[in-house]
């Protein structure tokens, strides 16, 4: 749709001037491998964007993607090479705070990689809150939620392990939501791994499933009803990103007690409606990188409220530049949540900012403060820093199931 002159002024701007741009790859290891239907991680390699606007303030992005393109298409090498040579010089010099602007702007230089484009809008938005000195959820149509249940994900491959794990979570009061990683194994034995976990826990913890893609319709059907039996009460992407059919057919199916959610499957806008229409899921797991930025997640979200669809705050392990990012997003959502897990900070050995954001009673306080509300420490950038002497490998280990191989 074009707009009409009159209706814009494009010569309006606000001074807010994009003059600097540095992407950079941090490789920080997790606290233990966190095992997939697709593989097993033992780092993460988020791209952190810097912006610095004309007036000096300084604005934080993150894309972070799992396993390097084992989740989706985008990898840490390519999002920085998309920033770099494309994203970077199209927005250099531009007005900061016209955000549907820049994404028009990056739109123009580059299909897809929302990952990328999700960086820079990103430290655009913090960037440009921060020399309001407001928060971005200011900017983004103000704060509806103060906190938000958080899910932890059990993801250690091991029932015994899981379950120690998860009693430590509800000990402390972190967490009561487990998100289960199935779909490596047999589905019956996967289906024996949740059932012993639900039995140790015993009704004091609700537990999803992500099966990320693993499953075929037929399995879905096969093995869902097990799982509902066993306590399960929602189930993340069962089937393929493109098995729309098989997604609707679980979702007409199934009883009242249990959900489907869409992860992979919905990415834009464009997807959101396909599968309102085609009622083939009832919530959407929103993440901002996926989307393509704070702004997007939002077109999303809108989709999902107007079609009486649920939303749930996603994460893709960012650390706490994009997990603060997303929680200044998910503060404005209206419609109905299902929780969040933006648990990536607590994932990882160590956390790139001052105060990380407070965890209380079981839920993620969403953060106050200028931006996205953290203070990123330069040092820690440095110590991660993939670029720095000596460390210029990426080491993941990926691989089917209990294989694994480094590049
Ligand atoms: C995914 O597919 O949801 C989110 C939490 C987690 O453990 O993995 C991610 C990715
Ligand atoms: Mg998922």
């Amino acid at each position: 749709m074009t707009t009409s002159p009159s209706a814009v002024n494009p010569s309006a701007a606000t001074g807010l001037r994009i003059e600097r741009i540095q992407a950079r790859i941090l490789d920080i290891p997790t606290i233990r491998p966190h095992k997939f239907s697709f593989g097993s991680i033992s780092r993460q390699s988020p791209v952190i964007v810097q912006l610095w606007l004309s007036d000096g303030a300084c604005g934080f992005g993150e894309a972070a993607t799992i396993g390097g393109p084992s989740w989706n298409e985008e990898s840490p090498e390519s999002i920085l090479h998309a920033i770099n040579h494309y994203l970077a010089p199209a927005v250099q010099g531009k007005d900061a705070a016209r955000f549907e602007q820049l994404i028009k702007q990056m739109d123009a230089v580059c299909k897809g990689n929302r990952f990328a484009k999700s960086a820079v809008e990103m430290a655009a938005i913090d960037a440009v809150a921060r020399s309001l000195n407001v928060p971005a959820y200011q900017l983004l149509g103000g704060k509806l939620h103060n906190s938000l249940p958080l899910a932890w994900t059990l993801a250690s491959g091991d029932s015994a392990k899981d379950i120690e794990e998860a009693e430590r979570m509800l000990e402390v009061r972190r967490h009561r939501i487990f998100k289960l990683k199935i779909g490596a194994r047999a589905p019956a034995d996967d289906v024996a791994h949740v059932s012993r976990i639900a039995r140790a826990l015993d009704g004091r913890a609700s537990m999803t499933v992500d099966i990320n893609q693993a499953w075929d319709g037929n399995t879905a059907r096969r093995y869902v009803p097990d799982l509902i039996d066993a306590g399960v009460t929602l189930f993340e992407q069962p089937v393929a990103q493109w098995n729309e059919e098989a997604l609707a057919a679980l979702t007409a199916t199934l009883p009242h007690t249990a959900l489907v959610m869409a992860d992979e499957t919905v990415c834009s806008p464009q997807d959101a409606m396909r599968l309102a229409k085609n009622k083939a899921c009832h919530v959407f797991s929103l993440k901002i990188a996926k989307h393509g930025g704070l702004i997007r997640t939002r077109a999303v979200a809108a989709v999902a409220n107007a079609a009486d669809i649920g939303w749930y705050g996603g994460t893709m392990l960012e650390t706490s530049i994009g997990s603060a990012a997303s929680a200044q997003v998910f503060s404005t959502l209206p419609g109905t949540h299902h929780n969040c897990e933006l648990f990536g900070p607590q994932l990882l050995v160590d956390d790139i900012v001052e105060t990380p954001m407070q965890l209380r009673d079981f839920e993620l306080v969403l953060p106050d403060g200028p931006g996205f509300g953290v203070t990123v420490v330069p040092e820690r950038l440095e110590r991660f820093d993939r670029a720095r002497e000596g460390l210029t490998a990426v080491h993941v280990d990926m691989g089917r199931a209990t294989a694994t191989t480094s590049n």
